[in-house]
């Protein structure tokens, strides 16, 4: 045990982070953590699990949830994930609601609101993206968003630039609750290294597609083998859509679109695992999977 653990100063607790899709929750996850365990991209919608990241202070334990983006869904999906985001609620001490300022999501923001106005748990609000806007635009949105709800705090941020994330880590670490950490201090997710890799290559499946195909797009791993002494890991994956039509756009012409797809994620699966990575990858169509129950599971939704 560190001095750490025993000391009576130590703060430990859970924060989630909420928001509606594309707010930029989980480019702060990766800048928190200072290392990149949940895929982002311009699209919205990219998240669906909640992604455990461990932040670790000298004197306090930050556990943070991404989640989800929070909107009105329409599809089976798009349900599961939506609760998945609002079902975290319950189990954190501290809530963040991030906000893009450069482009607000009205609907997203006020169900959400109505989501946080009924629970009692303190809520912290990051505006988020400021490096897009003019100063005086937001000291608009700090005006407007500061009567939304009781907020603990407003906090302007980048996300991306990591500008003024040290000062919202620092409000989030003081209002936790004295105690020991829950995790190991070496500990940065609760993640499996496979699900992560599976992430990475929906991350790439997800930004070099167009259209409806990121939607439609699941990925498993069906084979991971570390060889040579952990020198290389050998990886097959799938990459499931729901329609032969998909099917052939995810492939490409001459399979060009596979391999770029391919490429780019070995090289982050490579980064993340810090050795050489042999990734296959094979597309399979699995019928209107987002709207079966069974597929769903299968997945991991
Ligand atoms: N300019 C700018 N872009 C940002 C900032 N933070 C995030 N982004 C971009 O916004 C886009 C969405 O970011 P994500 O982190 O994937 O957003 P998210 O809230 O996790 O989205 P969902 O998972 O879909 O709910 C990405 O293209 C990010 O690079 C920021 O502070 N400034
Ligand atoms: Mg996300």
């Amino acid at each position: 045990m560190s001095e750490n653990e025993t000391d009576q100063h130590f703060r430990s607790g859970y924060v989630a982070i909420l928001g509606a899709p594309n707010a930029g929750k989980s480019t702060l996850l990766n800048r928190l953590l200072g290392q990149k365990i949940s895929i982002t991209s311009k699209k919205p919608q990219t998240t669906r699990n909640r992604i455990l990241g461990v932040v670790q202070r000298p004197a306090a334990q930050i556990i943070f949830l991404d989640t989800p983006g929070v909107h009105q869904s329409k599809t089976p999906l798009n349900n599961r994930i939506v609760d998945a985001a609002l079902a975290t609620l319950a189990e954190v001490d501290l809530i963040l609601m991030m906000v893009d300022v450069s482009s607000p999501d009205k609907t997203a923001e006020a169900l959400l609101i109505q989501k946080l106005a009924e629970q009692q748990k303190p809520v912290l609000l990051a505006l988020n993206k400021i490096d897009q806007i003019k100063r005086q635009q937001l000291l608009g949105h700090i005006e407007a968003w500061s009567a939304a709800l009781s907020f603990m705090a407003v906090v302007p941020i980048s996300a991306k630039s990591g500008e003024q994330v040290d000062q919202l880590l620092e409000i989030m670490e003081t209002n936790l609750p004295l105690g020991p950490p829950f995790f190991p201090p070496d500990s940065l997710t609760d993640l499996p290294t496979r699900f992560i890799a599976a992430e990475l290559i929906r991350e790439k499946a997800f930004r070099l597609t167009g259209q409806e195909i990121p939607y439609a797009v699941a990925v498993t791993v069906d084979e991971f083998k570390t060889e040579k002494n952990g020198r290389l890991v050998r990886i097959h994956a799938t990459i499931h859509v729901e329609r032969d039509s998909q099917k052939g756009i995810v492939i490409g012409k001459k399979g060009a679109k596979l391999k770029q797809i391919g490429e780019a994620a070995r090289q982050a699966i490579e980064e993340m695992l810090e050795t050489r990575v042999f990734l296959k990858l094979f597309v399979r169509v699995q019928k209107n999977w987002t709207k079966d129950t069974k597929a769903l599971r299968k997945f991991g939704y």
